[in-house]
C-alpha cells in the first residue's frame, strides 16, 4: 500500500483544499492528513475560525482522506513519516523547496496551488461585506 501524507490548517475548508487532498490521494492508496492544532496555529501566527475538532470532523468526512492526526510542531515530519511508513510527502507548491530535506525519508511532491481561493481571501471578502 502506497501511503501519502500532507500537512495543514485547512480552516474554512474550500475547493483549493479539496483539490490538494484529491490529488494527494491519487498519488497512492492511503492519505494521512496531519492537521495543525489550535496551539500550533498560534505559533504559526494563525487564528483558525474553526477549532481543531471542527476542522478534523470536516476532513474526516472527505472521501479522499483516510486518517487525520494532530500537528503540534514544525519538527514532527520525519517521525510522522517513519511511524506511519509514508511513501510520499505532499504539499502545495507555495511550500516549494521548504521540505526537500524529507527526500532522505520519502518522495517529496509539491502540487500546484489552486489559484483565486484561500482562507484569507474568504475572510477578507466576508469582512468587506459586513454592513457598517
Ligand atoms: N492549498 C492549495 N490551494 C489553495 C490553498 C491551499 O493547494 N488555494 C494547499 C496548501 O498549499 C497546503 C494545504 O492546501 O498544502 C493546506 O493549506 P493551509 O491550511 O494554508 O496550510 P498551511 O498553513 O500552509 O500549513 O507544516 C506545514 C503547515 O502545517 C502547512
Amino acid at each position: 500500500m502506497k501511503k501519502v501524507i500532507t500537512y495543514g490548517t485547512f480552516d474554512l475548508l474550500h475547493w483549493g483544499h479539496i483539490r490538494l487532498l484529491e490529488h494527494a490521494r491519487q498519488l497512492g492508496d492511503h492519505l494521512t492528513v496531519v492537521l495543525s492544532t489550535d496551539e500550533f496555529n498560534q505559533s504559526k501566527g494563525k487564528q483558525a475560525f474553526h477549532n481543531y475538532e471542527q476542522r478534523k470532523y470536516l476532513l474526516e468526512a472527505i472521501k479522499h482522506v483516510d486518517l487525520v492526526i494532530p500537528e503540534t510542531n514544525w519538527d514532527q515530519k520525519i517521525t510522522d513519516i517513519q511511524t506511519n511508513q509514508i511513501d510520499i510527502f505532499v504539499m502545495g507548491n507555495d511550500w516549494e523547496g521548504q521540505f526537500d530535506f524529507l527526500s532522505d525519508y520519502c518522495e517529496v511532491c509539491y502540487l500546484m496551488r489552486t489559484k483565486n481561493i484561500s482562507t484569507t481571501y474568504i475572510k477578507q471578502q466576508l469582512a468587506g461585506s459586513v454592513q457598517a
